[in-house]
């Protein structure tokens, strides 16, 4: 007899972890108006006892003003105390914030006072990770926290905020609990065999097939996340002096790159990511194409190629005001079969190049980085080309990391083995083992079946103080 197990919740506890109390600077290094030093564990209350004093007592989400002071009682600063009794915090523990001037020197001494009243140094991620524990929010969020906050431009930004309102735990959530209904179901004719009737064969396969087709989609948002987290690779690439690095810099509206008449200005290869509708592109600056004979322009253009070969789209720039020369021709013919986006630049000097251009360049924009007008054309069509034609919608969570691609895959995985085992006519019980491991593969996005080391490895990513 096959025993089936659908736990709920294995969510790890460490218990003798979570009795302490730690403390971080939680705003950046470096000076600003502000630094935070964030205090959260049973001694909360001791430690704001030993390092503010003030007028009036400390209420619960209310700024209180006072002085910090070292465990000697000399004054470190003045500034203001945040308190959040547990669990209404974002640990669920009690919970000390203490704002004081951004000064390196300051931030540090506080933090030091509070380490003298009782506190320890938090690991990176720590206050995430006791959130998680204290059940403040699924493991899928506490990843959205780490992406929140590395997020660089307006959709990455979306994308996480998305996952970490819970939309990603809710999606998968359906699929895992739908698993949990046919393995109870199947418990049930397994254990009572006289009573309980086999489920039917084709009605669990239909059934089944429906979710897989769920975990299918769940799959195919992890491409599109990246997209929108970490760009698309774009090389821009083309002959030298055709302008390049002035698109580049016209593009992201900032003086980034050099810029000359001298045709070889660029040697080494610059990234940077531009923000797109619902995307963003990697740019990829690179040396002009052409037959290099100083060592250094050699090994400049070996780069560009590099880059050319690995980006995903090829942006290529061409002189469009003359007769293309062989240079220009033999980036055009080689990015012919690539996903490739053509500007015919220079268009204030002159229309000869692009008046001759080959048919298979007829698509090819005509224009000039300087012109407002052009610069726009190229963007909507970057945007389409990195879209891939559909609409990126941010707000619809996407499977984050690599962690949760891979345990979607291996839930996927699971089901289809499960349907085979009912294609083949084999015993429909049989299937309850591949079920558990998908059931226990999508808790482990949620985090109700994470183990210690997992968990590690998810709040690794973090910073100190979140
Ligand atoms: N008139 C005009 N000049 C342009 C235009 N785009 C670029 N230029 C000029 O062309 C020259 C070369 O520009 P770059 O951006 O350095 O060209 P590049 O392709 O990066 O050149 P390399 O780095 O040498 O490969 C500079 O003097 C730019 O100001 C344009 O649309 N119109
Ligand atoms: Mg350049």
């Amino acid at each position: 007899m096959v025993s089936i197990a659908v736990s709920e919740d294995t969510r790890f506890d460490s218990d003798g972890d979570r009795r302490d109390t730690i403390a971080a600077i939680a705003t950046p290094a470096g000076r600003g108006a502000v630094a935070i030093v964030r205090v959260s564990g049973p001694a909360a209350r001791t430690v704001a006892r030993c390092v503010f004093r003030s007028r009036r007592a400390l209420r619960p989400r209310v700024a209180t003003f006072g002085a910090i002071v070292d465990q000697r009682g000399e004054r470190i600063d003045e500034g203001l105390a945040l308190w959040f009794e547990g669990p209404h915090s974002y640990t669920g523990e009690d919970v000390l914030e203490l704002h004081v001037h951004g000064s390196p020197a300051v931030a540090r001494d506080t933090l030091i006072a509070t380490l003298a009243g009782g506190a320890r140094i938090a690991g990176p991620g720590e206050f995430t990770r006791r959130a998680f524990l204290a059940g403040k929010m699924d493991l899928s969020a506490a990843e959205a926290v780490a992406d929140l906050i590395a997020a660089e431009h307006r959709s990455a930004a979306q994308s996480a905020l998305a996952r970490l309102s819970g939309g990603l735990a809710h999606e998968v959530d359906g699929a895992r609990s739908q698993i949990a209904a046919v393995l109870e179901e199947l418990a049930a004719a397994i254990d009572f065999p006289d009573e309980v009737e086999d489920p039917q064969r084709s009605r669990l396969a239909e059934r089944l097939r429906a979710i897989e087709q769920q975990l299918a989609g769940l799959a195919a948002t992890w491409e599109r996340g990246r997209l929108v987290r970490e760009g698309a690779g774009v090389a821009i690439v083309g002959p030298p002096n055709a302008g390049k690095s002035s698109l580049l810099n016209a593009l992201l509206g900032a003086d980034r790159v050099l810029v000359s008449e001298l045709a070889g200005t660029t040697r080494d290869t610059v990234e940077e990511l531009l923000a797109l509708e619902g995307c963003c592109a990697r740019l990829i600056d690179t040396a002009g194409l052409r037959r290099a004979s100083d060592r250094l322009e050699v090994a400049g253009v070996a780069r560009a190629e590099a880059a050319l070969d690995t980006a995903r789209i090829a942006l290529v720039v061409v002189d469009g005001s003359r007769s293309l020369d062989a240079d220009a021709n033999a980036v055009l013919e080689r990015t012919r079969a690539r996903q490739r986006l053509v500007l015919f630049n220079k268009r204030d000097l002159g229309c000869r190049g692009y008046d001759e251009r080959d048919p298979a360049e007829r698509d090819a924009l005509f224009g000039s980085v300087f012109d407002a007008a052009t610069l726009e054309r190229l963007r909507a069509a970057l945007t389409a080309l990195i879209a891939g034609g559909e609409q990126i919608d941010v707000a619809r969570p996407h499977l984050g990391t690599a962690r949760q691609f891979d345990a979607v895959l291996r839930a996927w995985r699971a089901l289809e083995l499960a349907l085979e085992t009912l294609d083949a006519g084999d015993p429909v019980d049989l299937i309850a083992g591949d079920l558990t491991v998908a059931f226990a593969s999508l808790g482990e996005l949620s985090g109700s079946a994470a183990n210690e080391a997992l968990l590690d490895a998810i709040f690794a990513r973090f910073c100190i103080g979140k």
